[in-house]
């Protein structure tokens, strides 16, 4: 399985670890945006050593309950990174936006995947992906980050979820983004209760076609519900469910902690390799 980005084809028939790499001033010190700027930069290369095939870089949270950033003030975070990444390295880049305005930016600072957790449905993104001619990455969620752990209901969450990405799929292809070009993810956290989220991973294979799967679970309260762990506590878990993504057929992993998942998809790798022969 490959993807095609604007300059390249990526081999996915090994997982990848894409490490996130979150744009947010840092509330403990007070460098200014110079001081943020240097410090994403620094985390991206850091995972790239760890063995990251792909960083992510995003600079507004889209976790449950997260305040919405203004166009601004995301450029003013996610530009500077993205070209000081690139003028350091040829990691793969990502962008996690869902705004027109900052995929563009981001495109022309050399980010190569657009990861939206809108899966393109703000007014405006599938025209500004199409025209940038980069990846894209389409993602299901239910309701919006502020309010979409209120109440997360399915009949079949799997099947809506499904027919959710299909339909993405075919606006893309309509926009003339080609199939080559795009990322599923199930979106894990994203208006869906512990039991969504454990059934989406229990039967991920459903969903695992032709195109390629992102998973991301990585710290997520899906994690922390079962381990009973804080933030901080949830590697194991996380490793865990990186693991088990893998088993089902996702091709890239997106993760706070690079070197310990890397290790581990290559323990899971070696032994889907001998299933397989
Ligand atoms: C994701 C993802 C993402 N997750 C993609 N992009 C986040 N493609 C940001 C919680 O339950 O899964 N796929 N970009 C982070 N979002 C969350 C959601 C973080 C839920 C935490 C939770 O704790």
């Amino acid at each position: 399985m490959q993807l095609a980005l604007a300059d390249r084809l990526v081999d996915l028939s090994a997982p990848l670890v894409m490490g996130i790499v979150n744009v947010t001033p840092d509330s403990f010190s007070d460098g200014g945006q110079h001081a943020t700027t240097a410090r994403a930069i620094d985390h991206a290369l850091q995972l790239v050593a760890e063995g990251a095939a792909m960083v992510d870089i995003g600079g507004e949270s889209t976790r449950p309950g997260a305040q919405a950033v203004s166009e601004a003030e995301e450029l003013a975070r996610v530009v500077p990174v993205i070209a000081g990444i690139r003028a350091r390295s040829d990691v793969i880049i990502s962008v996690d936006t869902s705004k027109p305005a900052v995929m563009a930016a981001a495109v022309a600072a050399g980010a190569q995947l657009i990861n939206d957790v809108w899966a393109l449905r703000q007014p405006g993104a599938l025209a500004v992906a199409a025209a940038s001619g980069v990846a894209v990455c389409l993602m299901h969620m239910q309701g919006e980050p502020r309010t979409m752990q209120q109440a997360p209901e399915y009949a079949d969450v799997v099947a809506e979820v499904a027919t959710f990405l299909q339909q993405r799929v075919e606006a893309c292809e309509t926009a003339g983004i080609g199939r080559n070009r795009i990322v599923l993810d199930p979106g894990f956290g994203f208006g869906k209760n512990l039991s969504h989220n454990f059934r989406l991973l229990a039967r991920l294979n459903e969903l695992a076609g032709e195109l390629p799967l992102l998973a991301g679970m990585s710290r997520k309260s899906m994690i922390g519900a079962v381990t009973g762990r804080d933030l901080q506590g949830r590697l194991a878990g996380s490793v865990a469910a990186a693991v088990l993504a893998a088993v089902q057929g996702a091709r890239i992993i997106r993760v706070h902690d690079v070197a310990a998942t890397v290790d581990a998809l290559a323990v899971t790798m070696a032994m889907l390799k001998e299933k397989q022969a």
